[in-house]
């Protein structure tokens, strides 16, 4: 008998795709490097950087040392990097079946989304399950603002604990602002020195790809972003919805 029967089946078409969003800086990045470490030894994992301009992500991840520098992917998206996340995912379907394809088989794929503002979220035609990152230094009150990650996404992470002394945020009443949101979906306070945490964070990635593997883990969608607005370089900027079927481009010049 294997030890672990559902994570030694083969018969399934491809890997789990977890999608991991949140504002800029927050520690997605540091996240999924946390995830690969302790993981390495059990599953086959390839990642996927989106960045707007650059590779800076999947350079940090390769010098993290932590897969193998083929493993880890980036997808440049330009300037409004929840496109390429939400409603175009063309290009970030495409390197999640290249990267299957050339370290198969995986068992994970993980797709970090540009920083982006509060509302970003994964389309379910790209991730099968999403992480959606906010940390302390943020201030504790954004896990009370809402939005469609933070109340809906597969698991919200409260990252950087270890810095809640230090920006005086109360890590138990965030956590517990961000579970009344959440209607009781899962809340991790994280930081990558509490090996607890990690621990816990492995914990629900493993009972997630164990319930994709069973064929019972179901893609939720959080819904898309609000209307927003992006300047641009010479004063002016667009307006931008991204509501379902509707990704329409109101031009502004201020
Ligand atoms: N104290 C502390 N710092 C952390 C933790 N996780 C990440 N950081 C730091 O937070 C900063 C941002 O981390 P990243 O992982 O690059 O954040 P990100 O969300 O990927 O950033 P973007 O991709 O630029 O949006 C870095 O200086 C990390 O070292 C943590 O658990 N504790
Ligand atoms: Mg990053």
């Amino acid at each position: 008998m294997p030890e672990n029967p559902i994570l030694e089946s083969t018969a399934l078409p491809r890997p789990l795709r977890l999608g991991v969003a949140g504002p800029v800086g927050v520690g997605k990045s540091s996240l999924i490097a946390t995830v690969c470490r302790a993981l390495a030894d059990e599953l086959a994992i390839g990642v996927i950087t989106n960045d707007i301009y650059t590779d800076e992500d999947a350079r940090f991840l390769r010098s993290a040392g932590v897969l193998e520098p083929d493993r880890i992917r980036a997808v440049e998206t330009g300037a409004c990097p929840h496109t390429a996340i939400r409603d175009d995912v063309t290009a970030n379907l495409l390197a999640a079946e290249d990267l299957a394809a050339d370290f198969a088989p995986l068992d994970l794929v993980i797709i970090e989304s540009g920083g982006d503002n509060l509302t970003a979220t994964f389309s379910p035609a790209l991730v099968d399950a999403q992480i959606f990152v906010l940390d302390v230094a943020g201030g504790g009150d954004v896990a009370r603002k809402g939005g469609p990650g933070i109340g809906r996404a597969d698991l919200l992470v409260v990252n950087k604990t270890d810095l809640a002394p230090h920006v005086g945020v109360d890590v138990e009443q965030m956590v517990a602002d961000a579970a009344d949101a959440r209607e009781g979906r899962a809340v991790i306070a994280l930081s990558r020195s509490d090996e607890t945490s990690v621990a816990a964070l492995r914990a629900w990635l493993l009972g997630v790809l164990a319930a994709y593997r069973d064929g019972v883990h179901v893609a939720q969608d959080p819904g898309p972003m609000a209307p927003h607005f992006h300047a641009d370089d010479d004063g002016g900027g667009i307006l931008h919805s991204h509501a379902d079927g509707d990704h329409t481009h109101a031009h502004s010049h201020g």
